[in-house]
C-alpha cells in the first residue's frame, strides 16, 4: 500500500471509510492522521509479528531495558522515516490537498519521561531497533505525562497533559496478556518437609495490562516492542471498600512524577516502581517458560537492565520468582539474578540517590522486603569477611541502614554491570561517590558515553542540513555516522560554507516567526541565537546565562561605546511544581525579559525570549536554529548532558563547562571549535572537600556583580515584594553552593570570545562545520553498539533470522 502514490492514496481513501465511517469530504485533519496511522500499524504488524517469531525460533538472548520513563515525543514522521515511506505519502496525501506537516501537529508528543534520562530511554530503542538488537523498553503507560506548563505573569503554572484524549494510535491493547501485582498482605512460613516456604497471603492485587509500541528500526525489517504497563483493577478484589481499591490502583499509573531529581519518598512511587518492575518480570518469565523446562539457564537468553535505580527492585523480584515459584536455593537463584541485571546510574547529586524508609517499604512488599534482607544480611556478612571489624565502612555499605533501603547500594550490589553515562562521570564514581563499592566490585564498574538518534536530532529535524551533508558526502553517514567526518574536506570549500549558512539562517527564521506567533516578540534572525533548553535546576545554572544578560543590558545602558554583536537569549525550562527556587528563576528570566525586550534603546543588540512548555517537538524545532549551546552546569554535577550533542550534530557551538560529555564533545572537535570557561570538576570537589570559597568576597571585590546582585532585590528590573530576595539569598547568604559568582568573569571573558568568532562569518561556519562532522560518535548507535558488546552480550541477528 506504499509502493507508489497512487497505491497510496487509493488505500488512503478506502481505510478513511472505513475507520472513519465519513465521506472524504466530511472528514477532518483528525481522521486523516488516524486513518494514516492505522495503515502504518497495519505495514508494520507482519514484520512485527516476524520479529518476534524469529527471536523465539532461535532462541536468541533478549534484553529488556527497565525505565520509569521513555520520553518518546511524537512517532508518525519518525516512523515514515524509519520505514523509508515518507516521500510516498507526503506525495500521495499531496494529491488529495493533504499536508503531513498538518497531520503531524495532530499527534499528540508522548510525553512519559522528564529529561534526559527518559530521552536517552527513547533513543536506545531506536538504537536498538535499527542495529537489529533483540532488545525491547518495559515501562508504565502514565494516562498523563509531563505537566503542559503556562506562563502566566511570568510565573509557571502547570496543566495535566492529555496526550490519551484522543487515543494514541500506535499502541495495541494486549488484554490476555495481563498479570497480577500485589501489594500489601502478609507472608506466611510453611515447613515443607524441612524446607521453608513462604506465601504472600491477602494481598491487594491489581492488574497490569500491557500496551505494545511497535518499535521500527531504520531501513530494516525488525520491529521490537515498548511494552507500557496500565494498572486496572481486578474483577474480584479482596478488598471490600471498591471505591478506595478503585482508586488507589487506578493512580499506579496515572501521573508520570514530574520531578527530576528530588527523592520525594511518597508511596505511589515505590506502587510504581514495584508495578513496572513485577510486571515486566511476570511477563518475561511467563514467556521464557514457553521455551524452556527450567530458569537455570536464564540469564544465557535474558538481559534485564535498569535505567537507574528506579527499577531496582528487580533484583528481589526475580529472586523471589526463582525461590518462591521455581523452588531454587538461594545460591542459584543469586547465580541467576546477579548474571541477569545490569544498572546505568545518571547522576551523583545526594539528593536524587532513592532511599525508601523500611516502614513504608515492609507494609507495602512484604515478601520483597524480607529478600531484600537477606540480601543485605549475606552482604553484610561478605564484607565482613573482607574488612573484620570495620563496622563503620560496613554501616556505609550496607544497603538497608538506620531504617532505610538504599537502592543504589542494592543495585551495585545485585548486578554484575554498573556503568556511568560519561567518562567524567564514571570516574567520579569510581574514584568517589562508589569508591568504596569500586574496591569491592572494580570489575564491575565501565563507562558508556550516552548519545543521541541522529534520525531523530538530525534528519528528521533538520532535512536541510541532512540534504547539504548528503550532496557532500553522499548517504553512507546515515548508516555509519562517523562517516559524518568527511565534511572536514569542506573546510575551505567557501560555496559549502556559504550553503550551511543559509540554512542555518533559514531554520533561524523559521523558528523566528513561530516566536512572533508565540508570544508577539520580534526577533532578529541575524543576531546570534544564544539558547539554554533544559530542566531547571540550580546546579545547570539558568541563573548564570541570567546574570550575564543582566551585565550586558547594563553595559549597553552605561556605556555607549560598549560594542556586542547583536544577540536574542532563548531559555526553555520546566521546574519541578514544588521547586521553589527553580520555580524563581522563571520569574526572573521573564522579569527581565520583560524589560529589555520593551526597552527600545537596546533592541537591536539585546532580546530575551523564554519558550513556554519546552518539549521534544519544540526541541526538534530549536536545535537546528540554535547557534551556541549553553552547557554551564557546575562543574561535576551534569552526568552527562545529551542536549550538547544535539546542539552539535546541528552546527552550534559549545559555550560550556569541564562537565559531563562536554569533556569528550572537546575532544572530539578540538579545543579551538569550543568555549571551555570555568572551574574544572576537581576545584569544584576541592572547595566542597576543604572549603576557602566565600561568595561575599566575589560580590564585594567585582563591581559587575554587585551590579547585578544588587539588582535582584531593589526593584531595578520592576520586580515587587522582594520576589528574587531567595535567588539574592542563595548567592551571598547560603555562600552560592553551584559558584555562579565564581565562575561569572569567567563566563563573560567566554561569552565575549564567543561573539568575537561570530562576527568572523568565515570562521564561524568553519567551527560550525567542524561541530558536525565530529558528533559522529555521539549517535547513540554507538552507545548502543557498545551496552550490546560489553554489557548484555547480544549481536545483531541481521541476516540471522527468517
Ligand atoms: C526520582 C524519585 C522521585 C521522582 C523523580 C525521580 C527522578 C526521575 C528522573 C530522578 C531522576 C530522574 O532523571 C534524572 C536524569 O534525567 N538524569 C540525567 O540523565 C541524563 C541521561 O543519562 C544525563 O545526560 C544527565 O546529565 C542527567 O542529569
Amino acid at each position: 500500500m506504499f509502493s507508489n502514490k497512487e497505491m497510496f492514496t487509493e488505500t488512503f481513501l478506502q481505510r478513511l471509510e472505513m475507520t472513519c465511517g465519513k465521506s472524504f469530504q466530511e472528514s477532518t485533519k483528525r481522521d486523516h492522521y488516524h486513518t494514516l496511522g492505522i495503515m502504518i500499524r497495519e505495514y508494520v504488524s507482519s514484520n512485527w509479528i516476524k520479529t518476534n517469531e524469529s527471536y523465539r525460533a532461535e532462541k536468541e538472548k533478549q534484553v529488556y531495558y527497565l525505565s520509569i520513563e521513555f520520553l518518546l515525543g511524537k512517532l508518525l514522521r519518525h516512523n515514515l522515516l524509519n520505514l523509508g515511506i515518507d516521500d510516498v505519502v507526503e506525495e500521495g496525501l499531496k494529491e488529495l490537498g493533504i499536508e503531513l506537516s498538518d497531520l503531524e501537529e495532530m499527534e499528540a508528543d508522548a510525553a512519559l519521561g522528564n529529561g534526559g534520562l527518559g530521552r536517552l530511554a527513547a533513543c536506545f530503542m531506536d538504537s536498538l531497533a535499527t542495529l537489529d538488537l533483540p532488545g525491547h523498553g518495559c515501562g508504565i503507560r502514565y494516562k498523563h505525562g509531563l505537566f503542559e506548563q503556562k506562563i502566566v505573569d511570568g510565573y509557571q503554572v502547570e496543566l495535566p497533559e492529555q496526550w490519551l484524549r484522543h487515543g494514541h494510535v500506535w499502541e495495541v491493547r494486549k488484554a490476555d496478556l495481563a498479570v497480577d501485582v500485589p501489594f500489601w498482605g502478609r507472608v506466611e512460613a510453611i515447613n515443607n518437609n524441612g524446607k521453608l516456604e513462604f506465601r504472600h497471603l491477602e494481598a491487594e492485587t491489581v492488574m497490569a495490562v500491557p500496551y505494545d509500541l511497535p518499535v521500527v528500526g531504520y531501513q530494516t525489517d525488525t520491529v521490537n516492542t515498548l511494552r507500557l504497563w496500565s494498572a486496572e483493577t481486578t474483577p474480584y478484589p479482596i478488598n471490600r471498600d471498591i471505591m478506595k481499591y478503585k482508586r488507589d490502583t487506578e493512580l499506579i499509573s496515572e501521573f508520570l512524577y514530574p520531578d527530576d531529581t528530588h527523592d520525594e519518598g511518597k508511596i505511589l512511587r515505590l506502587k510504581q516502581q514495584y508495578f513496572l518492575v513485577s510486571a515486566s518480570i511476570r511477563s518475561i518469565v511467563r514467556s521464557y517458560r514457553k521455551q524452556h523446562a527450567s530458569l537455570i539457564d536464564f540469564h544465557k537468553y535474558v538481559g534485564l537492565h535498569i535505567n537507574d535505580t528506579h527499577p531496582v527492585l528487580a533484583i528481589p523480584e526475580l529472586m523471589r520468582v526463582l525461590i518462591d515459584e521455581e523452588g531454587m536455593s538461594w545460591e542459584d537463584a543469586w547465580h541467576i539474578t546477579t548474571n541477569t541485571i545490569s544498572y546505568t546510574n545518571h547522576t551523583t547529586l545526594a539528593e536524587a540517590l532513592e532511599k525508601w524508609p523500611v516502614r513504608i517499604f515492609q507494609p507495602l512488599l512484604p515478601r520483597i522486603f524480607m529478600i531484600v534482607n537477606e540480601i543485605n544480611e549475606r552482604f553484610c556478612q561478605d564484607l565482613w569477611t573482607q574488612y573484620p571489624g570495620d563496622w563503620r565502612k560496613i554501616e556505609d555499605m550496607a544497603i538497608i541502614a538506620h531504617d532505610q533501603v538504599k537502592m543504589a547500594h542494592l543495585a551495585i550490589v545485585g548486578s554484575y554491570s554498573v556503568n556511568g553515562v560519561a567518562a567524567i562521570h564514571t570516574e567520579i564514581l569510581k574514584q568517589r561517590e562508589m569508591n568504596q563499592f569500586y574496591q569491592v566490585f572494580p570489575e564491575k564498574f565501565n563507562n558508556k558515553t550516552n548519545g543521541i538518534t541522529h534520525r531523530r536530532w538530525l534528519i528528521k529535524s533538520n532535512p536541510k542540513l541532512t540534504s547539504l551533508i548528503n550532496e557532500g558526502i553522499g548517504t553512507k553517514w546515515v548508516n555509519h555516522p562517523e562517516h559524518l567526518k568527511e565534511l572536514q574536506f569542506f573546510q575551505q570549500d567557501s560555496a559549502f560554507l556559504e550553503q550551511l549558512y543559509e540554512i542555518k539562517q533559514d531554520n533561524k527564521k523559521s523558528l523566528a516567526e513561530k516566536i512572533k506567533a508565540k508570544t508577539g516578540i520580534v526577533v532578529d534572525p541575524l543576531s546570534i541565537f544564544d539558547v539554554q533548553v533544559k530542566r531547571l535546576h540550580a546546579y545547570k545554572r539558568q541563573l548564570l546565562n541570567v546574570l550575564h544578560i543582566m551585565y550586558l543590558y547594563n553595559r549597553l545602558k552605561e556605556d555607549s561605546s560598549f560594542q556586542m554583536y547583536p544577540r536574542t537569549f532563548l531559555f526553555g525550562a520546566k521546574a519541578s511544581p514544588g521547586y521553589y527556587y527553580a520555580k524563581k528563576i522563571i520569574k526572573l528570566i521573564n522579569t527581565i525579559a520583560e524589560k529589555i525586550n520593551n526597552d527600545k534603546t537596546v533592541s537591536d543588540k539585546l532580546k530575551v525570549v523564554f519558550l513556554e512548555n519546552y518539549r521534544v517537538s519544540l526541541a526538534e524545532e530549536i536545535f537546528p536554529a540554535s547557534d551556541v549551546s549553553e552547557q554551564i552546569s557546575t562543574a561535576s554535577k551534569e552526568a552527562s548532558g545529551t542536549g550538547n550533542m544535539k546542539f552539535m550534530m546541528n552546527g552550534a557551538l559549545t559555550l560550556g563547562t569541564l562537565d559531563g560529555a562536554n569533556i569528550e564533545i572537546k575532544e572530539h572537535v578540538g579545543d579551538d571549535n569550543i568555549f571551555i570557561f570555568g572551574l574544572t570538576a576537581e576545584e569544584v570537589m576541592n572547595y566542597y572537600q576543604y572549603g576557602g570559597y566565600t561568595s561575599v568576597d566575589y560580590y564585594h571585590h567585582d563591581k559587575r556583580i554587585r551590579q547585578v546582585v544588587d539588582q535582584l532585590t531593589n526593584g531595578y528590573f520592576g520586580d515587587l515584594d522582594n520576589e528574587f530576595e531567595p535567588i539574592h539569598d542563595s548567592l551571598l547568604m547560603e555562600n552560592d553552593q553551584y559558584f555562579v559568582l565564581r565562575d561569572f568573569s569567567s563566563y563573560i571573558e567566554a561569552q565575549r570570545e564567543v561573539g568575537k568568532a561570530y562576527a568572523d562569518q568565515n570562521r564561524w561556519l568553519k567551527m560550525s562545520l567542524a561541530n558536525i562532522a565530529n558528533s559522529g560518535f555521539f549517535s547513540s548507535d554507538r552507545t548502543i553498539q557498545q551496552y550490546a558488546d560489553d554489557i548484555w552480550n547480544i549481536s545483531s541477528v541481521k541476516g540471522k533470522v527468517r
